[in-house]
């Protein structure tokens, strides 16, 4: 009987794909495409983006990560998989970052259930890099991916969805917030579907969850990301009329479920980005993916994410006090001495009523 014998090569190799029967055409794929230039190299790149010759990272799907720990980034491969022309737009708002001093981006990412939250990190990033299921996901852990190009980092957190059997599911906000325990949140992607018509009463109470856990201002530092956006709209609507009513419903639902006020909400403007994740996606004569209005959406969506990450508002950073639920809302305690004050005085009040009434003999017969 032929004896089958384990090299320590082909050992390192079994380790390295682990799913894979045969992994060597695996790593000469990976050692090719470290090694040779990006497929679509865009012309006139700033120097300080050229990628580095040979790269070590290996593109896969993370594994959720323990609460404390922080996974050590990738090269982002993935950019170099976007045509030339979105390559170039990346390349642009990335510059822009690093011009005004902003080296890393900490994006993270809620909303319900099986709305394509996953599915837009995988797009967002270029990679594969988290599981897309079209069925109930089983793991309520947040994980979170993150890749580095001439240093700068973009770490991307992706979350369970919140949302359970019909109710808010506060078991999987508790585990975010403890996984996001002394992280700093620079922009929160809250996903929605563009394809879903009516905005009810748990779409609020979710937006409620997540202002009780990180506070009101989390909305400053957010986008609203609407999926499934490659869709016919409905009675002979046109595409932007439909994208914008559905946007302002969710919108109404943030600004309502997060009690905040008209003005204020009105002052500081969500952007809504549309985004269509399927492998059916239209694409431009430069082949990046398009919306049916003809704007090419991954650009978009970045720009977007740049301009929230540098607005005038501040990160959230998620202390131990927020996470133990004394932070979110202190700005309501400060009123508990005043309330305090005030019920002192009105019992003083009654109290000298009752007795100038009894000295005066006017009591109750
Ligand atoms: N057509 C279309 N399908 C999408 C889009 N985004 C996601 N999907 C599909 O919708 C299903 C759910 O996508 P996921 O990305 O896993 O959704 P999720 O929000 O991460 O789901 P959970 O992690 O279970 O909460 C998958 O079958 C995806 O392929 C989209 O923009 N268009
Ligand atoms: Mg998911």
């Amino acid at each position: 009987m032929h004896k089958q014998s384990t090299s320590y090569f082909e050992l390192v190799l079994t380790i390295a794909f682990p799913n894979t029967q045969n992994p060597i055409p695996n790593l000469l794929h990976c050692i090719s495409s470290s090694i040779l230039p990006p497929q679509n190299p865009p012309k006139n790149l700033p120097e300080f983006f050229l990628p580095s010759p040979i790269s070590s990272s290996l593109s896969h799907e993370e594994t959720p990560v323990s609460v404390m720990s922080t996974p050590i980034p990738r090269e982002w491969l993935g950019l170099q998989q976007f045509p030339a022309a979105t390559q170039t737009k990346l390349f642009e708002l990335l510059g822009k970052l690093k011009q005004e001093n902003v080296n890393t981006l900490t994006i993270l990412v809620m909303g319900k259930g099986g709305v394509g939250k996953s599915s837009t990190i995988n797009s967002l990033l270029g990679e594969q890099v988290v599981r897309v299921t079209a069925f109930q996901s089983e793991g309520l852990r947040p994980v979170m991916a993150s890749r580095m190009w001439a240093g700068f980092t973009l770490n991307v957190i992706d979350t369970p969805g919140l949302v359970e059997a019909g109710y808010v599911n506060h078991q999987a906000l508790q585990l975010i917030k403890g996984f996001l325990l002394n992280k700093t949140i620079d922009v929160l992607l809250y996903v929605d579907r563009l394809d879903a018509y009516r905005v009810d009463d748990l779409d609020k109470q979710i937006v409620r969850a997540i202002t009780n856990s990180f506070g009101k201002d989390i909305w400053r530092k957010s986008l609203l990301v609407l999926t499934h956006a490659q869709l016919c709209p409905p009675d002979g609507l046109k595409y932007d009329v439909f994208s914008s009513k559905r946007s302002e419903g969710v919108l109404k639902a943030i600004r309502v479920g997060a009690r905040i006020r008209k003005k204020e909400f009105d002052d500081s403007t969500i952007p809504v980005v549309l985004v269509e994740n399927s492998g059916r996606c239209n694409k431009n004569d430069n082949d990046e993916k398009i919306l049916p209005n003809g704007e090419a959406w991954i650009p978009n969506l970045v720009k977007a994410i740049t301009i929230v990450a540098t607005n005038k508002s501040q990160a959230i950073v998620v202390s131990k006090k927020l996470v133990d639920g004394s932070d979110a809302n202190d700005r309501g305690k400060l009123w508990i001495p005043v309330i305090l004050g005030l019920q002192w005085f009105v019992i003083k009040w009654i109290q000298g009523a009752i007795k100038r009434d009894i000295a005066t003999g006017n009591g109750p017969i």
